[in-house]
């Protein structure tokens, strides 16, 4: 028998007399199956690409719901840009078209947007858009909304060494000071906890340069169903794999 604390990070399905226990605090999701999705419906991938936003909503409901402290979407990598132009480009005009749809709900329901990645070599209007997003809920303390956009692991990681080589150099740093703990520090996460839980639609078993560094002890959880068609139920098995995954850890 289980009580329902929520500051232990248990929920009560609403649905049923179930409890789930060990709510992962940090998700991550490689949100992949968008084209598939739409090809698979005669559309073209633009269509999937704009559903998948509406799943991105959706999701976002279910974190809140489940109390989970900080949800990383991969919404672009920097591979993404070899992408047909009119593809990107329609992309790029998605935290936009996301702030003029769900931002009222997003305040609403007390959530922080924020991003990672090379956010500075993105088209003026989207940096605009996501700006705005970013200033609008700054001082939200709910659910942690992250999107990666531009963002790729081993850039991350190249990134932080440059700075970390560019603090020696200006002896500001001394070799013995490069640890675990001070090259996090210039991660885009540095702010952030590892991912405790990482999700990826579609079918597909790879990382594909998400979150390198941060996943080396994260639990994944795969599913054949394609982003659009992701939702509560599925939200919900991937919760309870993960708590039966932490009760065995518990037991040994
Ligand atoms: C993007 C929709 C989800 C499916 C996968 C790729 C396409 C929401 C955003 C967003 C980003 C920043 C922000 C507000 C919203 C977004 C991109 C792609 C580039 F402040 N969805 N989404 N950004 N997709």
């Amino acid at each position: 028998m289980s009580i329902w604390l929520p500051f232990k990070k248990t929920k009560q399905k609403e649905s049923s007399n179930e409890i789930i226990e060990n709510i992962p605090s940090h998700i991550a999701i490689i949100m992949d199956g968008n084209g598939r999705w739409a090809g698979k419906k005669g559309l073209p991938r633009i269509a999937g690409h704009k559903e998948g936003m509406s799943v991105v909503r959706n999701t976002v409901r279910m974190a809140v719901k489940y109390n989970v402290d900080v949800l990383t979407l991969y919404a672009f990598s920097t591979e993404n840009w070899k992408r047909p132009k009119p593809e990107v480009d329609f992309i790029m005009k998605l935290p936009k078209e996301f702030s003029h749809v769900y931002l009222p709900e997003m305040k609403r329901n007390n959530v922080q947007i924020d991003t990672i990645g090379d956010f500075d070599s993105l088209p003026t209007h989207t940096k605009k858009a996501i700006q705005h997003a970013k200033d609008e809920t700054k001082h939200n303390d709910g659910l942690k909304l992250n999107f990666a956009l531009n963002y790729g692991g081993r850039y991350e990681i190249i990134r932080a060494i440059k700075q970390i080589a560019t603090a020696c150099e200006a002896k500001e740093m001394d070799i013995e000071e490069i640890t675990e703990s001070s090259l996090e520090q210039y991660l885009y996460t540095n702010h952030l906890r590892d991912p405790d839980l990482l999700i990826r639609t579609s079918g597909e078993k790879r990382l594909s340069n998400f979150l390198l560094w941060q996943s080396a002890y994260t639990e994944f959880w795969f599913t054949e169903a394609l982003w659009p068609d992701f939702n509560e139920t599925l939200f919900e098995e991937a919760l309870k794999e993960y708590e039966k995954r932490k009760r065995r850890y518990g037991g040994v």
